[in-house]
């Protein structure tokens, strides 16, 4: 294809409620099963394995124009917990350390957590009419904290990429803790 080739506008349809989007050009899933390593409680998580049949935790769906410097997309994350822990996505810094991303809150509520690379936590709420600024360089992982499904838009550089290695070797500093009724944010005990 031509680098310099004319891009056309488009107008994507997308569901707040469902995270649908059409036209799309990609998607995945995520399930339960492939997500063992980010919750606390190992024992639990075996546990809920057996007695679910490995639940969908969220989707991505994506439009990504050929030669872009933008692309876009929904995230859905279905509502659930593991030994108290919310449903949460696996959580990365971008491969490019000078490109940000945001996220616009479609339905639902969330919490996203940020990490920078020198260590410092920072939560921003989700809920429909918040739009996250997610500075370059931040690690961020997104948690449903709701009894719905937690839908977003989000947008950035398709060049900006996933870097997972880091968050996988020493976890993010807080945990995002279901306690009866009430939110808690806990230090991780496992944090490296
Ligand atoms: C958001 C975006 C995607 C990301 C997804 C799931 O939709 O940041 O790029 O893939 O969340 O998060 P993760 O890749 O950390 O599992
Ligand atoms: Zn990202």
């Amino acid at each position: 294809m031509n680098e310099d080739a004319l891009l056309f506008p488009a107008g994507i349809e997308i569901s707040g409620l469902t995270g649908a989007v059409a036209p799309f050009t990609g998607q995945y899933e995520k399930r339960l099963s492939e997500l063992r390593e980010i919750y606390a409680d190992k024992s639990a998580f075996d546990d809920a394995l057996k007695t679910q049949n490995d639940p969908l935790v969220y989707r991505v769906v994506e439009y990504r124009p050929p030669n872009s410097d933008i692309f876009f997309g929904t995230t859905t994350m279905s509502p659930g917990h593991v030994g108290g822990e919310f449903y949460m996505t696996r959580g990365h810094f971008h491969a490019r350390r000078d490109m940000g991303e945001i996220y616009y809150t479609q339905s639902g509520s969330g919490i996203l957590l940020l990490e920078s690379r020198d260590g410092q936590s920072r939560t921003v709420e989700m809920k429909p009419g918040i739009c996250a600024f997610i500075p370059p360089d931040w690690a961020h992982r997104s948690i449903n904290i709701g009894d719905e499904p937690l839908v977003f838009v989000w947008a950035c550089n398709p060049e900006a990429g996933h870097d997972y290695a880091e968050i996988l070797k020493r976890g993010m500093r807080k945990r995002i803790m279901k306690d009866g009724d009430a939110i808690r944010i806990i230090d991780n005990a496992a944090y490296l």
